[in-house]
């Protein structure tokens, strides 16, 4: 049977189940990564599962979010994750070595091979032909200690590419383009693949951008052939022998087909709150912009950056006084190679405030801009308060666009700056690798001490799913709620991460800042909400923290894939409605309880909801295989995982 190039990897990969889209299916990963901010977490629970060393074929630690270190907190962290990693067999990027997606992209990414990580962007690993899948820290802790990844058999997308982008039209538009066309939900379910005489007309950086952004679309992930154009650029690392051709096969087949003529793209911009709103970036022309913020995991490649240097360069000019623009380099290799050609000095001259390779104001470590500023950026993701300034109006934008934005303080359609920049892709990069620590030998391992700060404090364990689960709805909430408000993260949130009582008090007051206190007085009880529930990041803290809080089932429309997976492995309940008209007739306060709930989630399929105070019975589904099953029996995936032996 003819296959495409997911199916060709997850076959090459598969352990247990059949290739049949929506069934649950298990496979080997070869390589994991973890970044600081979910990483602490992941490795305390890798501690709990008692493997001592990892079985993958790589694994890395980056630190990449937790940068700012404005009290010991993140400080302690680091030396967690060093430590930790250099016992038990994992490679560290340490911080200043860049974002764990650029340098996975630069030193790690094999094509063929499968990656987890638990960060939301790691299908940027796609632009270079990985199977490269987000999940909670739980789900990449049990790879590590070589324990098969489970998730739903996605549909096929294909998007085929035509034609080449006209100059200052660049990869950030076509996926801006395709979140257009599919939405933030758009992708639930699915894996991405581009195909299309359009796909060697991209570098692998710009493959990668397209990739990153495919967690916007709610997809699994999204995958790039591996061809000529990869093997150049793993020669140009250094790593020619680590290149594998992948294609799909002809006849292969799609669940779904797309179709975009790259030639007949614009500027576009994605427009707040929201990474499918989008606009083209001439209809927004002379909007007036305090701030411009380049990098993050979607923008930050060496040719990213010396387009915006030439562009700066060649204006003369420096950003005019009520703009602010920050260079933030996504890895060290970037910042070095610009360091020695010179376009530094270029950036620097064009006033930028030039930050360290890390994520920086993409997840509001720092650089939250003033009251009510409209802030511009080349990151991924525009979600209501995210840049730690609630007022703000954040839109994201190519880093063509955000250079030609910087120089007016005003949005500005790159193709009005005239003659087009052309980069080309060096033929070798800087290779220096001596910011990353390989692990210490097994002999020498048994002596490691892992050495813990007084900021971890041991993370919430379920129990067995008891027989009622009652309380009250203590929570109604829209379509779309993100993680971003579930678990707030900023500069002053980040610190805490390794700290889940800390961060219960902040747990989704972006909706209501009544909630944990009001979680806390009535002892748990249910959250109710619309379509999409807990888009965005992995990161898992957004069903600890509720855990924590006592909450015993999510009633929505429908779930954002990680997420769900994070409540199911906390061994919280997602259910859906079966009926969505039943989603208006719950509200705050209503008392509800699920009787018989063990034997119901035995049975599978329906669960009722029984409304004590309306007196109403609710048909909610449970959509999950019977192996998940068992993980909410058991109270989640540790406790199934110790279960098991
Ligand atoms: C994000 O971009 O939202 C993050 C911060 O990278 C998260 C991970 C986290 O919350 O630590 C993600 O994308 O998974
Ligand atoms: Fe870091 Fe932003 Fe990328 Fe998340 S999206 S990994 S915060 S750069």
């Amino acid at each position: 049977m003819p296959l495409t190039i997911a199916q060709k990897i997850i076959q090459a990969h598969l352990v247990s189940g059949e290739m049949k889209a929506g069934t649950e299916i298990s496979i080997r990963i070869d390589q994991t990564l973890t970044q600081d901010s979910t990483g602490t977490m992941a490795y305390l629970q890798f501690e709990a599962i008692g493997v001592p060393r990892v079985k993958t074929e790589r694994s890395v630690a980056y630190i990449d979010h937790n940068m700012l270190q404005s009290g010991f907190e993140n400080a302690d962290d680091h030396k967690f994750i060093r430590t930790v990693a250099y016992k038990h067999g994992i490679y560290l990027s340490r911080p200043g070595n860049g974002i764990c997606h650029q340098v996975h992209l630069e030193r790690f990414g094999i094509p063929g091979k499968t990656l987890l990580g638990s960060d939301s962007h790691t299908p940027t690993g796609g632009g270079i032909g990985m199977l490269a899948i987000g999940a909670g820290g739980l789900d990449v802790a049990v790879a590590m200690g070589g324990g098969a990844y489970y998730l739903t058999m996605p549909k096929m997308v294909r998007v085929e590419l035509n034609g080449k982008l006209r100059p200052y039209v660049s990869a950030k538009d076509v996926i801006l383009e395709v979140l257009r066309l599919l939405s933030v939900k758009g992708g639930v379910g699915k894996i991405v693949e581009y195909a299309g005489p359009g796909v060697k007309t991209l570098s692998v950086p710009d493959r990668a951008t397209i990739t990153n952004m495919g967690a916007e679309l709610g997809a699994t992930t999204s995958i790039f052939p591996s061809d000529e154009v990869t093997r150049a650029f793993l020669k140009a690392q250094g790593r020619e022998g680590d290149y594998v051709p992948l294609a799909s096969d002809e006849g292969a087949v799609y669940d779904e087909t797309y179709t975009i003529d790259l030639g007949a793209l614009e500027p576009l911009a994605a427009c707040p709150h929201s990474p499918d709103n989008i606009c083209t970036v001439a209809s927004l022309a002379g909007k007036e912009v305090q701030q411009v913020c380049i990098g993050s995991c979607t923008n930050s490649s060496f040719t990213d950056m010396m387009k915006v240097a030439k562009i700066l360069k060649n204006s003369g000019r420096t950003v005019p006084p009520h703009c602010s623009l920050t260079i933030s380099c996504g890895s060290r290799q970037v910042m070095s190679m610009l360091a020695e050609n010179g376009a530094l000095a270029d950036l620097l001259k064009a006033g930028a405030r030039v930050l360290e390779c890390a994520c920086g104001p993409c997840i509001g470590m720092g650089q939250s801009p003033e009251s009510n500023a409209v802030s511009v950026r080349t990151f991924n993701r525009n979600f209501y308060g995210r840049s730690g300034t609630a007022s703000a109006q954040v839109y994201l934008v190519s880093p063509e666009t955000a250079a030609a934005t910087a120089l007016n303080g005003a949005f500005t359609d790159p193709r009005t700056l005239g003659e087009s920049v052309d980069v080309a892709m060096p033929e070798r990069f800087l290779i220096d690798d001596s910011m990353i620590v390989p692990p210490a030998s097994e002999a020498e391992a048994q002596n490691v001490e892992v050495v813990r700060g007084p900021n971890i404090k041991p993370f919430p364990v379920n129990v067995a799913l008891p027989e009622t689960l009652s309380g009250e709805v203590l929570l109604t909430m829209e379509d779309n709620i993100t993680t971003d408000h579930i678990m707030p993260s900023n500069a002053k949130l980040l610190p805490y991460r390794s700290n889940i009582p800390y961060l219960s008090d902040y747990c989704l007051t972006p909706v209501d800042a009544q909630f944990p206190a009001r979680a806390k007085q009535k002892g748990g009880g249910f959250l109710v909400a619309g379509q999409n529930y807990g888009q965005g990041s992995s990161r898992e803290h957004a069903a600890l923290v509720p855990l924590y809080l006592g909450i015993k089932a999510v009633l929505a429309k429908s779930f954002a894939r990680i997420h769900a997976a994070n409540l199911v492995n906390s061994g919280i309940l997602p259910l859906v409605f079966e009926n969505e008209a039943d989603y208006s007739a719950l509200s705050l306060g209503d008392e509800l309880a699920i009787e018989n709930a063990r034997a119901q989630v035995e049975a599978g399929g329906r669960i009722v909801v029984t409304n004590r105070t309306k007196g109403t019975k609710i048909n909610t589904v449970l959509e999950l295989s019977d192996r998940l099953r068992k993980v909410i029996l058991a109270g989640g995936l540790l406790n199934y995982t110790r279960e098991q032996g």
